[in-house]
């Protein structure tokens, strides 16, 4: 079993049952829930927006794969709904993001480190961001 740690975040629709809906999916389809942050409200970071956001984070235990974690996060979130995708501007670099009904992010997974073109733990972007680091920072163990 390995243990990973989600950030999830929502900035339309009904936000507070999105995240509840999340956490249910990821406990059917992905394992078992162990600790679950408060939810806090946040301003877009990064993108502007009239939308501000409700964001958590989860410790998962989980039999998969990184790979196949990455594939049910995105399974999930498209099944929630969610059609566009944060894109890279390849010239200077910089995510553009969305609006979104449902991001699953993953933060860590055991003590691994890794770079793929379509996954990197640690999450390369978490230590900027205390939306992720304060519901972290709650149920970190
Ligand atoms: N996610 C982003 C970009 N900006 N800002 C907040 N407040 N919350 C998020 O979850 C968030 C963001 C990229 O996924
Ligand atoms: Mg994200
Ligand atoms: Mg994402």
């Amino acid at each position: 079993m390995h243990t990973v740690y989600l950030s999830l975040g929502t900035n339309l629709g009904n936000k507070e049952q999105n995240l509840l809906t999340a956490i249910k999916e990821i406990a059917r389809r992905i394992g078992s829930v162990k600790a679950q942050s408060a939810f806090i409200a946040t301003e877009p970071w990064g993108f502007d927006s009239p939308n501000t956001f409700l964001n958590a984070a989860i410790c998962v235990e989980t039999a998969l794969s990184p790979m196949a974690l990455l594939r049910e996060t995105q399974q999930i979130e498209r099944d929630m709904g969610r059609t566009q995708k944060s894109t890279v501007n390849s010239q200077r670099s910089t995510p553009t993001y969305h609006d979104r009904i449902i991001d699953i992010d993953i933060l860590l997974y055991d003590d691994l480190h890794i770079t793929t073109p379509t996954l990197t733990i640690p999450h390369p972007l978490m230590y900027e961001r205390d939306f992720v680091l304060i519901p972290l920072k709650e149920i970190l163990t």
